[in-house]
């Protein structure tokens, strides 16, 4: 890592990564003296400080930027914007900048400690150990970092005996467990004292001559979601049921789903919900439930972080099993066995459900998740000044590009992102064989579907995340003029606002976990688009939870480095 900078360099490298981006100084800040300078510095730090205790983590990065500008010398505010963009989830800009921390002061624990902790948070375990015995060195009697170090170096162990074992797999666990439900064994049978909702003898979706995989129905799902709200919990035969029902509608799909939306209709796009039980059913009390003729899109990351990641996966499972033709599911880099053993779903399972075998399920079924979806209008779009009012009037809807064979709009939803390289045609990723690949992994397109962010700068960077990249304005245009496409969609990054239209509305952003980790203060949002391709945004706040705090269940040690 290079030096800092010194106050008056430029930085203004900006296709390379901010990753130790300073801001210019103003003219009045170049006037001062040194001395006067380090005063200054000192007291954006407090402002950034007072910001960060309210989890204003953006307007707290913000001052330790320009604490950094006017006295790049001193580590706290390098290791104090670390913490902010910990809190921000870039976890490589929080590398890069306690990296600098401790160049400047090598006995930094704090600076250690968050470099260990974005290492962790990127799943790269392994990295965080140096730092974790570092601070061991420095103070031999901390006791939480010792746990935390015997924590991660399990961690690695277990990563590494999992991924060994990968090779050797046998019976898949949806195999397992239908055979436990045809057995009544595995506590594959309902209890006769259990009070809770129970699938339908005359639902639909059924498997001819196999009855013990069940129905369901509407009525169902209306019932489930209520006992969920009253904290109950579905016993496990139920809810392997209603895996398998989505499994086997997932497993007829291709990577990229294409849905025309039926003339008169729309469909709602939902982005990140984490676990937020609360939050996503006063969202499904605002968009509907899905429906023969309502279409919803959930587009990834719908578990880790939040507490009841069980309980939406279970209600999204189950309206893809009923409805599978208008319930579209596309898989986030959430959905993945590796994220979910830190970050609280595979401990949520454990908790809620005992044993282990639940957890490999869902394991099994996110596997499964198409990585895209194409949706497109059948009527051509509206003259831009015939547009509603309260429809979306970035350039890329009030003039779109358009199929050149049909005149209509298409959307390309996903969760993460465009490409390292220019000309991935949809035909490539339809051909993406997610059954093979299983995991993301480190490269290549499921990994960059996934993971990648949009940049404000033109071209493709290093990604503020340490995974995936950044693309910029130019290469998400390029990307639309070759597939015809009109918007990117996708989620993935906190918005403020729960959405954003950036690259001039060509790729826009919807999260829909307002207050996202009880700490972020964001709003939520969902998209709608019509039969036109029309373009509509609706936000909406955080609803009251019983008080169990986001990451719960993700075990102790770890769960602390990453809140
Ligand atoms: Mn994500």
């Amino acid at each position: 890592m290079s030096a800092p900078p010194s106050p008056t360099s430029t930085a203004s490298d900006d296709t390379a990564a901010t990753s130790v981006d300073v801001p210019l100084l103003t003219a009045a800040e170049e006037a001062l003296s040194p001395a006067e300078r380090a005063t200054a510095a000192l007291a954006q730090k407090d402002e950034g400080n007072g910001h960060f205790v309210q989890g204003k983590y953006a307007e707290a990065k913000e001052c330790y930027s320009r604490a950094i500008a006017l006295d790049p010398s001193n580590a706290v505010f390098w290791s104090n914007r670390a913490a902010c963009e910990l809190k921000l989830e870039q976890q490589g800009l929080a590398i890069a900048d306690a990296t600098e921390a401790l160049t400047l002061n090598p006995s930094f624990v704090k600076a250690y400690y968050r470099r260990a902790s974005a290492h962790l948070a990127i799943l790269d375990p392994k990295a965080a150990l140096p730092d974790l015995r570092a601070i061991l060195k420095i103070e031999p009697n901390n006791a939480t970092v010792r746990t935390q170090l015997e924590a991660t170096t399990k961690l690695v162990r277990r990563l590494e005996f999992e991924k060994a074992i990968r090779v050797e797999e046998g019976v898949p666990p949806s195999g397992t467990v239908a055979e436990h439900l045809e057995q009544r064994t595995g506590g594959a049978e309902v209890r006769a004292d259990y009070d809770g909702p129970r699938l339908p003898t005359d639902g639909v979706n059924g498997v001819p001559g196999k009855p013990w995989l069940g129905t369901i129905s509407a009525k169902f799902i209306d019932d489930m979601i209520a006992y969920f709200k009253d904290g109950k919990r579905l016993p496990l035969g139920i809810a392997w049921q209603i895996i398998l029902g989505a499994l086997r509608a997932f497993q007829s799909e291709p990577a990229l789903v294409r849905y025309t939306i039926p003339k008169g209709d729309s469909i709602h796009v939902v982005g990140d919900t984490h676990g937020q039980f609360y939050d996503f059913v006063h969202l499904m009390g605002l968009i509907g439930a899905p429906s023969e003729t309502h279409a919803v899109l959930f587009n990834g990351d719908f578990v880790d972080r939040g507490s009841w990641s069980v309980e939406i996966a279970l209600t999204i499972m189950a309206y893809k099993w009923l409805y599978p033709h208008t319930t579209l599911v596309n898989r986030g880099n959430h959905e993945t066995s590796d994220m979910n053993k830190v970050y609280g779903f595979e401990g949520e399972c454990k908790a809620k459900f005992g044993g282990e075998m639940t957890f490999k399920l869902f394991t099994e079924l996110f596997i499964a998740i198409p990585l895209s979806t194409l949706i497109s209008a059948p009527v051509a779009p509206l003259p831009s000044e015939q547009l509603p009012a309260d429809a979306s009037k970035s350039l890329a809807q009030t003039a779109p590009i358009v199929d050149p064979k049909t005149g209509c709009k298409h959307f390309f939803v996903v969760h993460g992102g465009l490409f390292s390289r220019d000309n991935v045609s949809l035909d490539e990723i339809a051909a993406i064989n997610r059954f093979a690949q299983k995991q993301p992994g480190q490269e290549g397109l499921m990994m960059e579907l996934l993971w990648s962010d949009p940049q404000p700068m033109p071209g493709r960077g290093p990604s503020k995340r340490g995974v995936g990249l950044g693309f910029g304005p130019d290469i998400t245009r390029a990307w639309c003029e070759y597939n015809h496409v009109s918007t990117v969609l996708r989620s993935h990054e906190v918005r403020q606002n729960g959405y954003a239209e950036e690259h001039q509305g060509l790729c826009c952003t919807v999260f829909s976990a307002p207050n996202y980790c009880d700490s972020t203060g964001n709003l939520g949002a969902f998209a709608r688009i019509d039969e036109r391709g029309t373009l509509f945004w609706t936000t909406f706040e955080a609803q009251p939870h019983p008080n169990i705090r986001p990451m719960a269940y993700a075990g102790g040690p770890m769960s602390s480095m990453l809140s």
